[in-house]
């Protein structure tokens, strides 16, 4: 697809996009963000893939954060400007109708932690670590960063993490659910290309409305929340996949899903 900074491949249903910045461990410079978002907008149309990775090139990073040379001489309004733009992006990876599988060998630090919250599920090896630091340079995860890892892993939890700084294990990671698999270096590959083709396995439509429903629960309030839940949740019933799901458990067999 012509990309810079990124690679994309489809294999079957399987879709695994690289960052692919090995000598800045991946920092997340603006034409990553844009070429990134680009290609999220393409996936989102493309019913042929059901789920999809999110990998950093090498071996040592997933990605070690946003581009701090690129950082540097930002003024303000381009810092806000910035943000907008970070946000964008995530939000559109949380909107993504499929499901968007971070699979983490090494650093997944500021930036870098960021966009793999921003992903549906985490696999990580033991040798990838996470954290904020951004509180060492002068700044703070100000691209949604307080706010995401607030919501999915309490206030107390972010607070720490946030103010500290500090850099946390892959099994620290794990034990405060960030990490959703912890298996070796040596399994992630195969542990990620597992998870994938499970998800594929499932009706695309009932993973949309489920991420639908799941997004209203981060983002509004109860009452609102469980509008929405019950809305998505008609919708994946109302599905030729919901009648083959359950036609199928009756008949004693696999289901064969077609996102319909
Ligand atoms: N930016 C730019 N280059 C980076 C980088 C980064 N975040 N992290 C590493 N590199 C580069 C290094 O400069 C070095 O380049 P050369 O010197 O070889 O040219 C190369 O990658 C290898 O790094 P090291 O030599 O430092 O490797 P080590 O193994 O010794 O150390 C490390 C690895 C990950 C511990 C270390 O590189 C490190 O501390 N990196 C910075 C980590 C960090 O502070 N990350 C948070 C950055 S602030 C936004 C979106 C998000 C954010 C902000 C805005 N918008 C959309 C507006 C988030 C902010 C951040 O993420």
């Amino acid at each position: 697809m012509g990309f810079e900074t990124i690679l994309f491949k489809s294999d079957g249903p399987v879709g695994t996009i690289t960052i692919n910045r090995p000598d800045a461990l991946n920092a997340l410079n603006s034409t990553v963000f844009a070429e990134l978002y680009e290609l999220f907008d393409r996936i989102a149309q493309d019913q042929a893939l059901r789920v999809v990775v999110l990998k950093g090139a090498g071996e040592k990073s997933f990605v070690a954060g946003a581009d701090i040379r690129e950082m540097a001489d930002m003024s303000r309004t381009q810092a806000e400007a910035r943000s907008w733009n970070g946000m964008r992006l995530y939000d559109r990876m949380r909107r993504l109708p499929q499901p968007l599988i971070a699979s983490i060998q090494g650093y997944a630090l500021g930036g870098g932690m960021l966009i793999a919250l921003a992903c549906d599920i985490r696999i990580a090896s033991t040798a990838a670590s996470f954290g904020y630091p951004e509180i060492k340079l002068g700044i703070f995860p100000g691209t949604g960063g307080t706010v995401l890892l607030d919501r999915l892993l309490g206030a107390a939890a972010a607070r720490a993490i946030c103010i500290l700084g500090e850099r946390l294990s892959a099994e620290r990671a794990w034990q405060l659910g960030i990490v959703s698999k912890l298996v070796s270096p040596g399994e992630l590959a195969a542990a990620t290309q597992e998870a994938a083709a499970t998800i594929a396995g499932y009706s695309p439509v009932a993973l949309r409305e489920l991420k639908r429903a799941l997004n209203a629960s981060l983002e509004l309030d109860f009452a609102a929340a469980r509008e929405i839940e019950i809305e998505a949740y008609g919708a994946a019933f109302d599905s030729q996949d919901r009648q083959e799901g359950m036609n199928a458990f009756l008949e004693k067999r696999p289901p064969r899903f077609i996102g319909k």
